[in-house]
């Protein structure tokens, strides 16, 4: 590369870290790290690829894009160019209701496998939480049971990413996220905080999200605890499409096209709640995430981004 940069002045690498006004840059040449100064919300995150000429970056073409919006309707990005999306759970502290469907629906929206991995099996609330989570999305996604704590299962989890996947983990502060990377490569020494006493929450501990190479291939993505996936960019039809526990019935058709398995008759999906083949509970999430679709999709700056995106 040394060779190439004598030949075009830019250096080809990705961004491993993002601290606002600067990101750390790993070159595909040396291999090495450094810094690049950036525009505060420049709007780069970890995952991008980047050229750098002259102290100057400039960010090439993203392949997949995964965001979220917050309680507060702001919407980040969670990551660029990944191929994989790490749900991480546990039973303390226990994730918002909703956020695996949640999570599951924008990563298969955004061309994203979802792995769920269910962390601190060491604990004893694990038992009972596994049981209550399992039945749900075993037959939806891959699931990975594992403790940072004893590092059991964690080579399920490496032979899964040697395969080349690069991976995000997301899950609600406090779950885990930084010590299942510590345990993976005990020389990065990730920060990680105890959960309070009182409240059973984690602590916020991780502020910026960093890019790791496994040992035996493959990349992580380590990122800031998060409670609220908003579905900014799932259409009311990609919903239902997408929904754990539906992949039966939205094979099967329904008298309307653009059916939203609500009230409509001769619809596949209640006819299989009215059979019992799927759960009267994982119904009403299901119209609980489509009344949040529908307000984000009636929004006139939603609409506008989504039309954008599909031009693009
Ligand atoms: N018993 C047990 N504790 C764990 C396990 N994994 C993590 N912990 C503990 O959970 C607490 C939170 O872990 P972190 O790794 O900081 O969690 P995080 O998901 O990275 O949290 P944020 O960075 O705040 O989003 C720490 O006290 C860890 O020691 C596990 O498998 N078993
Ligand atoms: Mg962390």
């Amino acid at each position: 590369m040394k060779k190439q940069q004598q030949n075009d002045g830019k250096r080809k690498g990705i961004i491993v870290a993002h601290y606002g006004v600067a990101v750390d840059v790993l070159f595909a040449d040396s291999g090495e790290q450094s810094m690049v100064r950036v525009k505060r919300n420049s709007g780069h995150v970890v995952g991008d690829n980047v050229e750098v000429e002259d102290e100057v970056l400039n960010r090439l073409e993203r392949q997949s894009e995964l965001c979220r919006m917050d309680a507060r309707g702001g919407i980040h990005i969670v990551g660029a160019n990944l191929d994989v999306l790490c749900i991480v759970v546990t039973c303390e502290p226990m994730s918002s209701p909703g956020f695996i469907d949640r999570a599951i629906v924008a990563s298969r929206a955004a061309n994203l496998t979802p792995v769920l991995v269910m962390n601190k099996s060491d604990l004893d609330c694990f038992k009972s939480y596994y049981k209550s989570v399992q039945p749900i999305f075993k037959d939806s996604v891959e699931l990975f049971s594992v403790s940072a704590e004893t590092g059991i299962n964690l080579h399920a989890l490496e032979d899964f990413f040697s395969e080349g996947h690069r991976g995000i983990f997301v899950g609600s502060t406090g779950v885990g996220k930084s010590s299942i990377l510590n345990k993976m490569l005990p020389n990065i020494n990730l920060s990680t905080g105890e959960i309070s006493e009182t409240k059973k929450r984690g602590r916020h501990t991780t502020t910026v999200s960093t890019l790791h190479m496994l040992p035996r291939g493959g990349e992580l993505v380590d990122s800031p605890g998060f409670n609220d996936f908003g579905l900014v960019d799932t259409t009311i039809a990609e919903l239902a499409t997408f929904f754990p526990g539906f992949e039966k019935a939205v094979e099967l058709p329904c008298k309307f096209r653009d059916c939203k398995h609500r009230e409509e008759p001769d619809c596949s999906v209640t006819e299989l709640v009215e059979e019992g083949e799927i759960s009267r509970e994982r119904y009403q999430t299901y119209l609980q995430i489509l009344t949040e679709v529908e307000m984000i999709e009636a929004e006139p700056k939603f609409r506008e981004r989504r039309h954008r995106r599909k031009k693009n």
